[in-house]
């Protein structure tokens, strides 16, 4: 056998992102796996007694991933004395469950700090020096511009990809790894300690430079302004190139995180080559960087992580502030897939899970902390979720063909007009229609779908709380609804149940899944 084709084979059936036509998706054993997921705490996966009952509960919400955090300070508690039972015990009870894992490498960033680092890491700060705020003093944070912490941390984590190797090679249960977890600076936009002085009175980086012009048009808008403010010069140190400013100071440190956190990632490709992502803090609207966590994988910075970093396969941003569509925008690029690890486990994650995957094509969806006992939020996930598990296999098939949009309404933006097949859709808000004395409600629930055009004139529609009515593209022709059935999907084939017509298709003007209701038509 040829040396490519040994490689093929390995590689065979192994998880990978495969970018085509601006879309992505996730393979895992051939075959694309779309993520209905659910992040745990952050302490819950460090007990097996306490983990086990939770794995029965998250199946029954259909989850078919969990993500969950591997510690450094748990795997590592001796220096080169490894400790696997924990991610053993993660293993087996996903495979038990019939769950994928995502693991979380909390090495040496977790939120900004360095709080998941052993011990004999922390309480070493001469060989693991710490980043210096303005006034000199340590923080609780690793610098990035130590190279023992860097190989320490290489270390740890490759050992880690190689036992995942050793023990699930054949399985693929473990399908994906974050790298690290919200990396950022904090109070500080960039390091003050002795190391980072010295790099920043160097030349910028050439590699970084080259980047900037070879993607000159592509830059994101913070990017290529603060590039010109500086002249668009081509070498000198960071403030003669970028301007003297806290954005230097933020662009500067994202350099040497991202390119840490490369290093990490690709020791561990090295050994085991998972998917690898790295997850961002949202900044808030206003704030300087130092005031948010500075320099992580954000979407004014994405160019330098992107050049910095190139065997991390995209960057995510953690939902905790509002603006869903604001921050999908900006994550979802030709070169970026998008994948939400973490959302706030509140009320809407059910109508964003669908507007997610069926707009932005997302690879996956995950509330966070979702062992939490969550009615109003845990029960629609769940039946979310298993409508997105039902449609799964037409949601692939239809981005390839680009015949798939998702929706996500509210009492502010209860309707949107969409084109698809041979039809104009116009998708309203379920409340809109006036027929529940919920319409009455101060608040309306958020609701959503996912919409996929079989042809010109056939559609399933997936979703919660929305009607839908349909006019023709061609002037003058009227539409009508000749057929609604609503039904199920079993192993991927279409069950019609109940023919939908006079009440429930309002006398065929239009389709519609009541508020509270969670279907497939
Ligand atoms: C997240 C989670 C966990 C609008 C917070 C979000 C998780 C980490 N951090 O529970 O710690 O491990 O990735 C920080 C954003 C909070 C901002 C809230 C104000």
């Amino acid at each position: 056998i040829s040396l490519k084709a040994k490689s093929q084979n390995l590689s065979q059936g192994m998880p990978q992102i495969k970018y085509y036509g601006g879309n992505a998706e996730l393979l895992v054993d051939g075959a694309p796996y779309l993520m209905t997921g659910g992040e745990l705490g952050n302490s819950s996966a460090s007990s097996t007694v306490y983990m086990n009952p939770i794995w029965p509960k998250l199946q029954k919400m259909h989850l078919n991933t969990v993500i969950a955090p591997v510690y450094w300070e748990l795997l590592e508690p001796q220096e080169g004395k490894f400790n696997f039972t924990l991610v053993d015990d993660l293993i087996k009870s996903a495979r038990q469950h019939h769950m994928k894992l995502v693991l979380l490498w909390f090495g040496t960033w977790k939120n900004s700090m360095s709080c998941y680092a052993p011990g004999w890491v922390k309480t070493n700060q001469k060989r693991f020096p710490r980043v210096a705020n303005s006034a000199g003093g340590p923080e609780e944070i690793i610098t990035p511009f130590s190279k023992e912490a860097l190989l320490a941390d290489s270390k740890a984590f490759s050992s880690l990809m190689r036992h995942i190797k050793e023990t699930d090679s054949k399985f693929h249960t473990v399908i994906m790894v974050q790298v690290e977890n919200e990396i950022g600076m904090l109070p500080d936009a960039r390091d003050h300690s002795k190391l980072a002085d010295e790099a920043f009175n160097r030349p910028v980086p050439t590699k970084l430079i080259s980047w900037l012009n070879s993607h000159k048009d592509k830059l994101v808008p913070e990017m290529q302004k603060i590039w010109q403010e500086g002249g668009n010069k081509t070498s000198g140190n960071w403030e003669s190139v970028f301007g003297k400013s806290p954005a230097t100071d933020e662009l500067f440190m994202v350099w040497y995180f991202a390119g840490y956190a490369n290093a990490v990632a690709k020791a561990g490709k090295a050994v085991y080559p998972l998917p690898m992502y790295v997850n961002a803090a949202l900044n808030a609207p206003g704030k300087k960087p130092g005031q948010y966590p500075s320099a992580g994988p954000l979407p004014h910075l994405i160019d330098i992580w992107k050049a910095a970093a190139p065997d991390i396969d995209f960057l995510s941003p953690d939902f905790y502030n509002p603006n869903f569509k604001y921050w999908n925008d900006r994550y979802t690029r030709p070169d970026n897939a998008l994948f939400i690890p973490e959302h706030r486990f509140e009320d809407g994650v059910d109508a964003k899970a669908f507007y997610a995957i069926g707009h932005y094509k997302a690879l996956g969806f995950s509330p966070f902390s979702i062992e939490t006992d969550n009615k109003t939020a845990g029960e629609p996930l769940g039946q979310s979720y298993s409508v997105i598990q039902q449609l799964a296999g037409e949601i692939s098939k239809a981005k390839h063909k680009g015949t798939i949009d998702g929706v996500l309404l509210s009492k502010d933006a209860d309707t949107l007009r969409l084109q698809m097949g041979g039809y104009v859709l116009t998708v309203s808000h379920d409340l809109t229609l006036g027929w529940s004395p919920k319409t009455k409600d101060a608040i309306w629930p958020l609701t959503g779908g996912i919409i996929i055009a079989l042809g010109n004139d056939e559609f399933y529609v997936g979703g919660t709380g929305l009607v839908i009515s349909f006019k023709s593209v061609k002037d003058g022709e009227r539409a009508g609804v000749l057929q609604v059935d609503e039904g199920v999907f079993v192993n991927g084939k279409w069950q019609p149940g109940r023919r939908l017509n006079g009440d429930e298709d309002h006398q065929g003007r239009h389709l519609r899944i009541p508020v509270g209701e969670y279907g497939i038509q």
